[in-house]
């Protein structure tokens, strides 16, 4: 290699570590930005046992990033189909649970229960039997597309037997 080249390939490793460098400087100006699937949990999840179609899954979301954010989808390889729920009074007095339009909200310091009889995350075509003592793992993804995995236990509980208003009948 003679000195021309030299000089050529060490003008060119110098540009791009002043790319690379520039790339992490405009990083670190911006506030350290975090996902919402950094910055929420849940507590205490669980899920109800069922030896086939629909159960649901509980706990307590708690977000702690100062951003408002929204759970927009579930899915769990424990069932066909996951959905955000929330429980409503139908016309007739009598509980329905039904999607939850535009996903569930977090505000910037939420903490959410989610409660037999009120929100939950509804698990439709269990793929197995859930016993208790068994795991369900959960995927949640957020409105900036960013994902948070947890696992519940698996528990015997008798309640929870809200009808599901799927908008027929
Ligand atoms: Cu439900």
């Amino acid at each position: 290699m003679n000195a021309t080249m030299t000089a050529r390939v060490a003008a060119l490793l110098a540009a791009s570590v002043l790319l690379l460098t520039g790339c992490a400087a405009t990083g670190t100006e911006e506030p350290a930005a975090r996902t919402a699937g950094e910055t929420v949990t849940i507590e205490d999840a669980w899920a109800k046992a069922a030896d086939e179609g629909m159960t649901a899954v509980f706990g307590t979301l708690v977000n702690k990033g100062g951003d408002d954010v929204t759970v927009v989808s579930a899915k769990t390889e424990a069932a066909e189909m996951a959905e955000l729920h929330e429980t409503v009074q139908g016309d007739a007095g009598e509980m329905t649970m039904r999607p939850i339009e535009g996903g569930l909200a977090l505000s910037h310091d939420a903490r959410v229960a989610l409660e037999p009889g009120g929100d939950h995350i509804m698990l439709m075509g269990l793929t197995a039997p859930l016993k208790a003592g068994d795991e369900v793992t959960v995927t949640l993804t957020f409105s900036d597309r960013s994902t948070y995995e947890f696992t519940a236990p698996v528990k015997d509980y008798s309640g929870a037997n809200e009808n599901y208003d799927d908008g027929g009948e």
